[in-house]
């Protein structure tokens, strides 16, 4: 039976990359400090309190599962800028392909995107969830290149008894006529603040709750951005709680071309629109950038 393998949140971005290609799944150990947990703590559980459990067996009907984070907290940055997260997920999906324009051969290289943000709380009770591929969603075949990475950072302690997300390592590369099963899944175990980082291809599922505590995770999935997001964050997420975020996180959230030429605005690219909006709503000019075409 193959393994995960666990890693230093310092391991080298090769590593974690052949890891994900291998095993399709590697787990980060205290991926956030201890304050950025505590402030996603104090962010999001008053509003994973109040949510409702699940109405059928995938999303659990006693799992709580709690959205839009971006607009619910500040402190994401450190998870979803994490270089071996985002470093992975450039590194495996962000793979130029050439086109013809006229008689020119150009080379494109994807942009990528954030597509689900969830709290996803596990109570004591909760059944497995049914086995699957959260790139599913693509409607793609399978084996084939990498259109999700995503992550689970523990918010509190993953265990086989508690639910930790079951994961079939190498299953990225099985095709579409198998089917995953439960002997051959090895449960996500980690302490808080760790994280499983796993490609969209690889089967997986909460696990069952025997204990009697919740477990609770965040999930960030990065996408492709020429796919269709997930959640759709231009609105779960207002302006302005996308203008409280850098640069870099603005443009994942959507606000950025996906060459050669997709998401734009008056044929320019939507991050120049941000900047105005900003400048217009805030008096101040954005420091960070300057006008740019579509690509
Ligand atoms: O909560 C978990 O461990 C996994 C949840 C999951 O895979 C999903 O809801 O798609
Ligand atoms: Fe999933």
């Amino acid at each position: 039976m193959r393994t995960l393998t666990t890693v230093a949140a310092d391991a080298e971005l090769d590593n974690v990359v052949k890891l994900l290609d291998e095993d399709g799944a590697v787990v980060v150990r205290d991926l956030v400090t201890d304050t950025v947990l505590q402030n996603l703590w104090n962010d999001l559980g008053p509003g994973l309190r109040g949510e409702q459990f699940g109405r059928d067996a995938t999303a659990g009907t006693r799992t709580r599962r709690l959205s839009s984070l971006f607009a619910r907290t500040r402190h994401l940055t450190p998870v979803v800028t994490h270089p071996l997260f985002l470093g992975a997920a450039r590194a495996l999906m962000q793979q130029p392909t050439s086109i013809w324009m006229g008689r020119e051969r150009v080379q494109v290289t994807p942009n990528i995107q954030i597509s689900v943000t969830q709290a996803i709380q596990i109570h004591p009770g909760q059944g497995r969830q049914p086995l699957h591929r959260d790139d599913a969603l693509h409607l793609r075949r399978h084996p084939g290149p990498t259109s999700r990475v995503q992550i689970m950072l523990a918010m509190s302690d993953f265990t086989e008894l508690n639910g930790g997300t079951l994961v079939i390592p190498g299953s990225n590369h099985w095709d579409d006529d198998r089917a995953p099963r439960h002997n051959e899944c090895v449960p996500t175990e980690m302490t808080a603040g760790s994280a499983l980082i796993f490609v969209g291809g690889v089967y997986h599922g909460g696990g069952s709750n025997r204990s009697d505590q919740p477990r609770t995770g965040l999930t960030i999935a990065l996408d492709l951005a020429n796919l269709r997001q997930e959640e759709n964050q231009y609105l779960a997420v207002p302006v302005n709680d996308v203008l409280a975020y850098p640069e870099e996180v603005r443009r994942l959230l959507g606000y950025d071309a996906c060459p050669p030429d997709l998401g734009w605005l008056d044929m320019q690219n939507p991050y120049t629109y941000l900047r105005r909006h900003e400048t217009a709503t805030h008096g101040a000019p954005a420091a960070d950038s300057t006008d740019e075409p579509k690509r």
